[in-house]
């Protein structure tokens, strides 16, 4: 699949926006494709979130695709779901959401990124390649010269790292071969530049 060059992933907490707000900011800022990831509202709530920026990423042409659930992904036709380890195995998602959908999965290691590309899903993502205070309990770091490891072992298989990526280091990880860097808090952290920080990112 063509990823582009920045994977922006909401979070509500680092924000202080809604979903909807962010995914409106990216867009402006000309983000392809966003991930919305909500650790703490109901799926009842996330599902409302999720209809109400997926409603606005449409209009763009924008793909939404949905951290975790595989439910909400399916009731909203959402353009995919990234999954990780825990989550519901990827071939069964691949069997709920049809062959058109994307499905992306996180891997911790080179191990977890071998196997990972071989199963049904149309990128895996290696980190945390940095340190991270995004991700509650994050798994060890993996540092760039793994994401290098990564991209050697799976070919031209899609990449995406993730992890404490900032406009300072993200070109040297898309150097070591990631096709794309999923970023939260270096985009997030401060709403009114998020469009602006997108927008720097994308002109590098
Ligand atoms: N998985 C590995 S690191 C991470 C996730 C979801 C969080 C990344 O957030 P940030 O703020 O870009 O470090
Ligand atoms: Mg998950």
């Amino acid at each position: 699949m063509f990823l582009p060059k920045i994977y922006p992933i909401t979070d509500t907490r680092i924000a202080k926006l809604s979903h909807a707000e962010q995914v409106k900011k990216l867009i402006e800022g000309g983000a392809e494709i966003i991930q919305l990831r909500e650790k703490y509202a109901s799926p009842k709530d996330f599902y409302e979130f999720a209809k109400e920026a997926l409603k606005l990423a449409r209009q763009h042409k924008v793909k939404i695709i949905i951290n975790d659930r595989v439910d909400i992904a399916l009731a909203l036709k959402a353009d995919g779901v990234h999954l990780g380890q825990d989550d519901l195995p990827p071939e069964h998602a691949r069997k709920i959401l049809g062959k058109k959908a994307i499905i992306g999965f996180s891997t911790h290691n080179l191990e977890q990124a071998v196997r990972a590309a071989r199963l049904p899903i149309d990128y895996l993502a290696i980190g945390p390649v940095f340190v991270t205070r995004t991700k509650e309990n994050p798994e060890s770091v993996v540092g760039i010269e793994d994401v290098k490891k990564v991209r050697e072992a799976v070919g031209d298989f899609p990449l995406v790292a993730i992890g404490g990526i900032t406009f300072e280091n993200f070109r040297k990880v898309l150097q070591m071969g990631a096709d794309s860097v999923a970023v939260v808090s270096n985009l997030m952290s401060e709403a009114d530049k998020i469009t602006e920080k997108t927008k720097k990112f994308l002109s590098y």
